[in-house]
């Protein structure tokens, strides 16, 4: 099968399979983003994430990971509802990736896999390998190869007709695709997410500091969240900058009813969730990212918040 044809069929595929783009990249070592990652990671930008650090080899060049690969897929699936949050200041938020019934990398990893038997069913020779936030491989810089959309200051990718509350995923595969090319910036003179950004993690254009992230303390952070990061009403995640993108708010939404908010916890007060057991934060959570925090985590987040207020 020619490579055009391949590319039609697997292209169709994904959007039957629910994504919303797909490009195709040449797989390459990468030079210019493996360079940013060094530079963010001897800065120590990635905070406690040391695991950022693992496989930099793998990380940057994919046939690392799989030494016959000619192509990276990449993938968008949409996870914005038309819900908004509350603004009712004693209502915490919860990032609109985190606040529906069930995790995304479950989700998607099964369709990938779905996707994969797809696209191996195709030719004997096609071998196929997918990722979702789950291996050593950068998912924006692939995106952005593609042409899905451009990295943008705040650090999400943008697609110019969605915005950027999208997930991503990647199929390896080692066949020849027709290739995409990227998209252009349209930043441009836009400052809003630097500016909106309220603990200056946005330190430069496209640059994040996770030190200063409340992303980064409310989720990843194993430890006390410092005094002087005020969580700003965030008790899971942060959306501050991609609410005030231009490009979002486009109404394209998905139409994946697992990212719709969990009702035990639309509008519920921080009393009504410093109140929750153990038991029953286990149970409403039990299958969402929010479960990544430990009951520990998750108490820890309220109170700081709280007393942000
Ligand atoms: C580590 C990580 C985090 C960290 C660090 C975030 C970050 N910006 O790196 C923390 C915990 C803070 C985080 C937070 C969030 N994350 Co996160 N995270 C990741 C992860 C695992 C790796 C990202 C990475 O490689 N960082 C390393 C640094 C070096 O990369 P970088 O900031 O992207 O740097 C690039 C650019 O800045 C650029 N660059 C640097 N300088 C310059 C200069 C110019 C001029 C230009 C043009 C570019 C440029 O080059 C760098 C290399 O490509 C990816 C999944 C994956 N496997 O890729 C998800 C991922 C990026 N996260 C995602 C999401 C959804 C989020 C949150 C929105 C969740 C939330 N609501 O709280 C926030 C967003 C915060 C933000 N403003 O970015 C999505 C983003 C989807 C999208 N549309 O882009 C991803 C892709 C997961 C997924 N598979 O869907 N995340
Ligand atoms: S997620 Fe929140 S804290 Fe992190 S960079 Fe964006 S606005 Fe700043
Ligand atoms: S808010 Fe403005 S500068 Fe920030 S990512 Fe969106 S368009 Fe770019």
């Amino acid at each position: 099968m020619n490579k055009t044809r391949l590319g039609e069929i697997i292209k169709s595929k994904c959007i039957e399979a629910g994504f919303f783009k797909v490009g195709f990249t040449r797989a390459e070592k990468t030079y210019s983003e493996a360079l940013y990652l060094r530079e963010w990671l001897d800065e120590k930008r990635n905070a406690d994430m040391q695991w950022m650090a693992n496989n930099f080899e793998k990380r940057t060049d994919p046939s690392e990971i799989m030494e016959d690969i000619r192509s990276v897929i990449s993938l968008s699936y949409l996870y914005d509802t038309p819900v908004a949050h509350s603004e009712n200041r004693n209502i915490p938020k919860i990032s609109r990736y985190a606040w529906g019934e069930r995790d995304y990398h479950k989700i998607i990893k099964k369709k990938l896999k779905n996707l994969c038997n797809v696209i191996n069913s195709l030719s004997p020779e096609i071998k196929t390998r997918a990722y979702v936030d789950d291996g050593p491989v950068m998912d924006k810089a692939w995106a952005v190869r593609s042409g899905i959309g451009w990295m943008g200051k705040n650090t999400n990718v943008i697609d110019p007709d969605t915005g950027s509350f999208f997930f991503l995923a990647e199929i390896l595969i080692n066949a020849e695709l027709d290739y995409g090319t990227p998209v252009e910036d349209l930043c441009k003179s836009c400052n809003l997410c630097i500016n909106a950004c309220p603990t200056g993690a946005l330190y430069e254009e496209y640059k994040l500091d996770a030190n200063l992230c409340i992303s980064y303390q409310t989720i990843e952070n194993r430890n006390d969240i410092p005094d002087e990061i005020n969580l700003n009403g965030w008790i899971f995640g942060c959306d501050i900058c991609q609410d005030v993108c231009p490009f979002n708010g486009k109404n394209k939404f998905t139409t994946d009813i697992n990212f719709l908010p969990k009702s035990q916890i639309k509008n519920k007060t921080y009393d009504e969730l410093l109140n929750l057991s153990e038991d029953e934060f286990n149970k409403i959570f039990e299958g969402t990212p929010v479960r990544r925090t430990k009951y520990n985590g998750w108490k820890r987040n309220l109170i700081k918040a709280k007393k942000d207020l």
